[in-house]
């Protein structure tokens, strides 16, 4: 069932993506075809498993919150100067950086449109604010490039901005769908925040121990590109590393990039994958207070891939 509803949320973005023959279209049609785990339509579907299935607004919130992950990740790679996305050229590298950013924007319109066909006003509400989050998220860790001094608050504020509040959304919408009770949508939301960070350290870690074959987009770009995040934070824990730190700028040599990295990599790795599996772990604590099915088991299942995959 819930591949067949998974289809329904492809069929819309293929729709999307094949309006014309223009090169927007064509661009857009790039960035879905490169693929890509549907994770974010996989929980607003499974969230809305706990009440009331109402088909319709489940699928159309998959798409749309697919459809608002795709666009960030289009402008993304544009702003990150990344060449490379899920194994193929990023779009400002087929094309160029004005296709990226009218790209991004085209997706965006076609999930406002999506989601106002939904006859909620808390739903046009809540869609609007996570999407200003996410961009103040953005906004935060460019003001913070090549801060050496960064704190901890800020990262998580900044990475729970950037990414967990997208995941939160899937869960929150999705159970707020099926007119389920407000302790459902609480866990569900809380299970979709914690999951979300976790994902997000990840991300971060894998940026310094991964290589491009495995993840398909360039790896050890995050310090290059002046985003000091939580492995390199740890690393800096120690006097020696926190020395090197504070010389962290845009000109610096390759050699002085290379050092940091094997630095974090010896010392930053570790206790960052521990304050994940802590995410990982909260979110699972807040999933199992929601009743037992096979969709909760399925949405058990892919916490754990998900928060896992390191290296
Ligand atoms: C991924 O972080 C974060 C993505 C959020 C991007 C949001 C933008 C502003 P990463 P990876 C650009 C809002 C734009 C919208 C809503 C159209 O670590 O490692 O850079 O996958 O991700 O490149
Ligand atoms: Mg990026
Ligand atoms: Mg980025
Ligand atoms: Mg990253
Ligand atoms: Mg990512």
């Amino acid at each position: 069932m819930l591949k067949g509803q998974i289809k329904e949320v492809e069929a819309i973005i293929n729709d999307i993506v094949s309006r014309d023959e223009s090169r927007i279209n064509a661009a857009s049609a790039h960035i879905l075809s490169s693929g890509g785990k549907r994770i974010r339509p996989y929980f607003v579907l499974l969230s809305g498993s706990f009440g009331q299935n109402r088909h319709v607004e489940l699928i159309k919130t998959a798409a749309a919150l697919e459809i608002v992950h795709m666009a960030s990740l289009v402008h993304d790679d544009y702003i990150d100067n990344s060449s490379k996305r899920r194994g193929k050229d990023a779009i400002h590298e087929v094309w160029d950086g004005q296709t990226s950013v009218q790209t991004g924007h085209y997706l965006l319109a076609s999930a406002l449109q999506l989601i106002s066909d939904i006859d909620n006003t808390d739903f046009h509400q809540y869609f609007s604010d996570i999407i200003l989050e996410v961009c103040y998220g953005e906004f935060d860790q460019l003001y913070d490039r090549y801060d050496s001094a960064v704190s901890l608050t800020e990262y998580l504020r900044r990475i729970n901005r950037k990414t967990a509040v997208l995941i939160e959304a899937s869960c929150k919408l999705g159970a707020m769908s099926t007119d389920t009770d407000a302790q459902t949508v609480f866990h569900l939301a809380k299970f979709g925040h914690f999951m979300g960070m976790s994902y997000q350290i990840i991300d971060d870690i894998l940026d310094y121990t991964s290589s491009e074959e495995v993840l398909g987009k360039p790896v050890g770009s995050d310090i290059r590109n002046g985003h000091v995040t939580l492995p390199l934070m740890f690393a800096a824990e120690d006097a020696a590393v926190k020395k090197e730190l504070n010389r962290l700028s845009a000109g610096q040599t390759d050699e002085y990039f290379n050092q940091l990295i094997d630095y974090v990599k010896k010392k930053g790795i570790e206790p960052a994958s521990t304050v994940s599996r802590k995410y990982a772990e909260k979110a699972k604590f807040h999933l199992l207070q929601l009743p037992e099915s096979d969709d909760r088991q399925q949405m058990e299942e892919l916490l754990a891939k998900m928060t896992k995959r390191i290296f």
